[in-house]
């Protein structure tokens, strides 16, 4: 009789265990919890220097200063594997407050003015131009080319990172900014793929390859600020790929959203007004980390957006690459990026720029 009673008293408290660990593992954070689970069984880790070793995933640049040492052969290079052996998975990103852009030119020595690179010991099946649309954020750009420049080298890509950097302080407007990019990195050279990154958006999985698709390619499908989920099914924001083919089939981007929101929107109309679909990558692979920051000065909501959206499908044809005017007052090869400084003018177009007092911006 004491048995039985035992052997119930057992069964139930096993089926209890159960229940609570069916219980935290249904709940959200699954993948977290399933980690954490496993993890009650390891070893410890030693944490990694710096401030924030709570972070999961590898060092970005763990492996790569073996490259510096291979001997640099120039002609003859066989072509990269179609996998890149340096691609693992999950990025450890964290935000040292101590960083400079010497330490990041420091620990890239295989980066060439203008920002370029190309593996040193094969022949890159990709070239990749960046476009990073930007103003007064310098603080945001040294933390994404700390990153960018080893993530990129692990995929083995030809690329270079071009910063379209919008001079004075007039409104804001990102989208044409890219249509700069656009055509000032073409101009340089036959690029295949053109990256439209966001300054403060940080990848965290190098399997998020940066190279175009047979589609225009939504890359940041899951962002730390929409809970790693898309916010909705036809967001385009953040970070997206097209071909130079792809860019002139939608007439590239609208340039008449002057300040913050709407553009990114009109982006994905013009894909399938260009008669293509939205390609992305897996929900696990596409994940970035946004560093937090409040609505800059200069970047107001357009309280236009709405209306104009509505619209894109009569204005499109008129309205983006064909028409983008502006003109470039600095190109400048430097260390880690290639930059370059461009008046866009306003909704008024480029001469009230230049009307404008004040002094000059740096050429
Ligand atoms: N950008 C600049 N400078 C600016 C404005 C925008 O460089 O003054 C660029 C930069 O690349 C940035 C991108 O444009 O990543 C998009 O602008 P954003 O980062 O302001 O857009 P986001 O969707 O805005 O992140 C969210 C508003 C933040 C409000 C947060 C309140 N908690
Ligand atoms: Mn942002």
């Amino acid at each position: 009789m004491g048995t039985l009673q035992s052997k119930w008293r057992y069964l139930v408290m096993i089926l209890g265990a159960q229940l609570v660990i069916m219980a935290l593992l249904s709940k959200e954070g699954y993948q977290k919890r399933v980690t954490y689970f496993f993890r009650i069984f390891r070893k410890p880790e030693v944490p990694p220097a710096g401030p924030l070793h709570n972070q999961t995933g590898r060092d970005v640049y763990a492996n790569l200063s073996q490259l510096a040492k291979v001997p640099l052969q120039e002609e003859g290079l066989p072509y990269c594997p179609r996998k890149s052996p340096l691609v693992g998975g999950p990025i450890r990103v964290t935000f040292p407050s101590g960083l400079t852009l010497a330490e990041v030119e420091r620990k890239n020595p295989l980066v060439v003015r203008g920002g370029r690179y190309r593996p040193p010991n094969c022949e890159a099946r990709h070239r990749t131009a960046i476009i990073i649309p930007h103003r007064n954020r310098e603080h945001h750009l040294k933390f994404l080319l700390y990153y960018l420049h080893p993530f990129l080298q692990r995929q083995q890509i030809s690329y270079s990172i071009y910063v379209i950097h919008q001079a004075r302080n007039f409104t804001f407007n990102r989208a044409k900014l890219m249509n700069v990019g656009f055509r000032e990195a073409m101009r340089e050279e036959d690029w295949e793929c053109l990256f439209f990154h966001d300054v403060d958006l940080i990848p965290e999985d190098d399997r998020n390859t940066y190279i175009c698709d047979a589609h225009p390619k939504h890359a940041a499908i899951a962002m730390d600020k929409f809970g790693y989920k898309l916010p909705y099914k036809s967001y385009f924001g953040g970070v997206s790929a097209l071909t130079p083919l792809q860019y002139l089939k939608m007439n590239g981007f609208p340039n008449n959203y002057w300040g913050w929101g709407g553009e990114d929107d009109d982006i994905g109309i013009r894909v399938s007004l260009g008669g293509m679909l939205i390609s992305r990558p897996a929900l696990k692979v596409g994940r970035y980390k946004m560093i937090k920051h409040k609505l800059d000065e200069g970047n107001e909501m357009n309280p236009r957006r709405f209306n104009m959206l509505a619209k894109t499908r009569h204005t499109w044809r008129q309205d983006g690459m064909n028409t983008a005017e502006y003109e470039v007052l600095s190109r400048q090869y430097l260390p880690l990026y290639t930059n370059i400084t461009v008046n866009i003018g306003t909704n008024k177009g480029l001469e009230p720029y230049r009307a404008a007092p004040g002094p000059h911006p740096t050429r």
